[in-house]
């Protein structure tokens, strides 16, 4: 198992629309065993694989206090039960230190391969309902902040490169 490195905003990859999986394989499991270890690395409760620039229908998520349960979405299809949507803060590993408020459907059934490419349904409410809808996006190229104005969608694509730069002048030397 290996850390990965997380891509952030404005890179390209995050706009691509990504590929469905046709196996779930030992080499796919290699590779959502290296997002979850990247996620737990940066303290995410989610990735999706186009953030270590994989673009593959794969996510993982792991919502328990304990860290210990990563949970593992292949091919996930989304559908929304209820036309009620719901307001909550979101963040994003790839666009570090920037938080927004973000309305989605608060009842969604997600459809998907496990970790050993069985079919499952699930029902998700309050965080597991905002964190498959947000990761669904990035398999479709789209972050939270393309559901935000242009203007907090520019500043914080500014904020990410000036954080980034200073990040790499930082290490430079180590
Ligand atoms: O770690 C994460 N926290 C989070 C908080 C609120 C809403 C969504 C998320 S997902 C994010 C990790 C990430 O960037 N996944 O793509
Ligand atoms: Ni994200």
């Amino acid at each position: 198992m290996a850390v990965r490195d997380i891509i952030t905003v404005p890179d390209p990859h995050l706009k691509r629309v990504s590929r469905p999986v046709e196996a779930v394989d030992d080499a796919l499991r290699a590779l959502m065993d290296d997002m979850v270890e990247t996620m737990y690395e940066a303290n995410g409760i989610g990735l999706a694989a186009i953030q270590v620039g994989v673009d593959k229908r794969v996510i993982v998520m792991d919502l328990s206090d304990k860290r210990d349960k990563p949970c593992y979405f292949v091919n996930p299809v989304v559908t929304p039960l209820t036309e009620e949507c719901k307001l909550h803060r979101e963040g994003c590993l790839s666009i570090p230190d920037v938080y927004d408020d973000v309305e989605r459907p608060e009842r969604v059934e997600v459809a998907y391969l496990d970790y050993n490419g069985k079919v499952r349904k699930d029902i998700a409410e309050d965080l597991f309902a905002v964190c498959i809808q947000h990761e669904m996006d990035h398999l479709e190229g789209i972050v939270f902040i393309d559901h935000l104005s242009r203007l907090k969608r520019d500043r914080a694509v500014k904020k990410v490169q000036k954080l980034v730069r200073l990040r790499r002048a930082s290490t430079a030397t180590v």
